[in-house]
Parts: C-alpha cells; sequence; structure tokens
C-alpha cells in the first residue's frame, strides 16, 4: 500500500484515514460519523486526505488505483481502501460498535434508507446543488428536471421524520449519517428546510445538536475552492 498523502495538520497515526473534500457531501457523511464518534470517546479518529476532485483528480490513473470507481469518499484502514460512503459507514458501525442496526429487521429498514439516498435523495440534490452552484452555465430545463426529482425525494424523508427524531425512530443510526450528506448545504441548494420541509429542518437541529457536529466546509479540506490548475 502506497503512504497516503495526508493534509495539513492531519494525524499521521489515525485509525481511519478518510479520502474526499469540503464540497463532498458523500464525503461528509463518513467525516461527520468519524467526527461524532471521537468527540464522544475523546479521541481524534481520523484524518482527511484531500482529494483535488476540482482539478480531475479522480480521473487520473494513480486516483483509479486508490479507487477503480473514481470517487471520493474513500475509507483506508487496516492496509485496506474501501469506497461507497454506505458501505463504508456499515463497516464503521461494526468496527466502532455504534450507530448500526440492532437486529435483523432494522438491518433492513438501514439499508432500505441506505439506498433510496443513494439512488435519489443524495444523488439529485448532489447533482442538482452541483449544477447550480458550481457549473458555469447549466441548462435550465435540466435544473428544472433535477429540482423536480429532488422535491419528490425531500418530501419522502419530511414526511417520514414526522413523528420519528430519526430515521429509524428515536435512535440515531448510520442512515441519518447517509441522508444528512447534503442538508447543510441548503444555501447552495436553494431550499428552506424549515419552511418548505418543517420534518427534515428539525432533524437537521437534531444533528445539528450532536456533540462534534461542523458543518462539512468546516470539516473537511477544500473549502473555499481551491485554484483552478492551468
Ligand atoms: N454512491 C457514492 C457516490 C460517490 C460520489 O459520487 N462521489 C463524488 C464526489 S461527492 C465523486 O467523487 N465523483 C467523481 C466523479 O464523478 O468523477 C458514495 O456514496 O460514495
Amino acid at each position: 500500500m502506497t503512504e497516503p498523502k495526508t493534509a495539513a495538520g492531519a494525524t499521521p497515526d489515525a485509525d481511519y484515514v478518510l479520502y474526499g473534500f469540503a464540497q463532498s457531501g458523500n464525503t461528509y457523511k463518513v467525516a461527520l460519523l468519524l467526527e461524532t464518534v471521537g468527540v464522544q470517546r475523546g479521541r481524534k479518529l481520523w484524518a482527511p486526505r484531500f482529494v483535488d476532485y476540482f482539478n480531475g483528480e479522480t480521473h487520473t490513473p494513480e486516483y483509479r488505483a486508490i479507487n477503480e470507481m473514481g470517487e471520493a469518499p474513500v475509507l483506508e484502514f487496516d492496509g485496506r481502501r474501501l469506497s461507497q460512503s454506505g458501505a463504508i459507514l456499515d463497516v464503521l458501525a461494526q468496527r466502532l460498535g455504534i450507530h448500526g442496526p440492532a437486529d435483523d429487521a432494522e438491518r433492513t429498514e438501514v439499508l432500505r434508507w441506505l439506498l433510496f439516498d443513494n439512488h435519489k435523495f443524495s444523488s439529485y440534490t448532489a447533482t442538482y446543488r452541483f449544477l447550480r452552484t458550481f457549473a458555469k452555465a447549466p441548462d435550465p430545463a435540466v435544473l428544472q428536471f433535477l429540482r423536480q426529482r429532488c422535491e419528490g425525494a425531500w418530501s419522502v424523508l419530511d414526511a417520514h421524520l414526522s413523528g420519528r427524531a430519526y430515521v429509524l425512530g428515536e435512535r440515531l443510526t448510520i442512515a441519518d449519517f447517509s441522508l444528512a450528506g447534503y442538508v447543510f448545504f441548503d444555501d447552495e441548494i436553494g431550499v428552506h428546510w424549515r419552511k418548505e420541509y418543517p420534518h427534515i429542518h428539525a432533524w437537521t437541529e437534531r444533528l445539528r445538536a450532536l456533540p462534534g457536529w461542523q458543518h462539512p466546509y468546516a470539516l473537511l479540506p477544500g473549502h473555499p475552492l481551491p485554484k483552478r490548475a492551468g
């Protein structure tokens, strides 16, 4: 395994090295879990390794050797590298013994929400927010299509959270961390959770109250955007 290139200030002996960047809500899902569990346990569990996505790093052969899927996040631990935030959250819940499902029924429920998140909630929200915030001249028709898909997914979660503190009920699980990837970029998405999706708003407030909670731009390296190469 090649030596990880850690960002400035990273702890080289951290248990987990997280490849990612501040604008990546998919990276944030994992960072937020590691940070809040670390604060709860009084120990820093992870160090970031900055991925220069906006200068094309995920397309380089070197990065494809790290993750054949060419994506962030990647979690490095015990000499292995794992991609896909849902798989990473599942492994972390098992290894850290926290935020995982308590029985088979909960395991199925967690999986159901991780799949919904990856297929619809985070994926549409991320794509829409990317075009709206970072693309030079987004096609208005594409933006409108994606906005509708987002609103459908946001409505599903909002209805589900009515009368529930967290996705599985009263207990915080990895399903919450997964769905929380992009929700704190509300200004960049152009959504007013409190007015339009009050149950999502209340849930984001609960997450914000977790000891160790930080906004993705504070928790991960790369904000503000690095200069474009060339
Ligand atoms: N389903 C994946 C999505 C990961 C993903 O789309 N990552 C973005 C950054 S947020 C990425 O690295 N994209 C690289 C590319 O598309 O070239 C996960 O949950 O980890």
